[in-house]
């Protein structure tokens, strides 16, 4: 072994990736941190929007996993967004592109869940 461990634990543990909205980011980092969980916030971009938005990396015990998902359930919201999509111009050859405006609907929350094989801290 090359390094030092200073706590390690295998299996039942999950990592939830989180990726929310930034007006739900601050409140819901606050009341994850309120109960307990670690929380580590990536400044991330939608590849649709083309706009911030906050993934959340947290690490949680497979007994808190439901707590967590519950708060993140809680603070996030579901917006509605405007995008600006390129269209091509009708009649046009040249790929002349005019941006047209679309509603999206945004969240709550997106949320992958991984089941986590070893965490160390060192
Ligand atoms: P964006 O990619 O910027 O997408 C923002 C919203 O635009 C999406 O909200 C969805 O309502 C809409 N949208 C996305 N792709 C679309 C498409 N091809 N046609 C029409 N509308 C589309 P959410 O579904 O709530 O996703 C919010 C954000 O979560 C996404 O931002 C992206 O950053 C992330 N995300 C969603 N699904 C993902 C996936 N499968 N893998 C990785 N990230 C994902």
């Amino acid at each position: 072994m090359k390094y030092k461990i200073l706590k390690k634990e295998v299996g039942f543990m999950k990592l939830i990736i989180a990726i929310v909205q930034d007006e739900d980011s601050s409140r819901l980092i606050s009341n994850l941190m309120n109960e307990g969980f670690g929380v580590t916030k990536l400044a991330t971009t939608g590849g649709f929007l083309r706009s911030g938005n906050t993934t959340l990396l947290v690490g949680v015990d497979d007994a808190k996993f439901d707590a967590a998902m519950a708060v993140i359930e809680k603070v996030c919201k579901s917006r509605k967004q405007i995008a600006t999509t390129p269209s091509p111009i009708s009649g046009s050859t040249g790929g002349v592109y005019a941006p047209y405006p679309i509603e999206v609907m945004v969240g709550g929350a997106t949320v992958f869940v991984l089941n986590v094989e070893q965490f160390i801290k060192m």
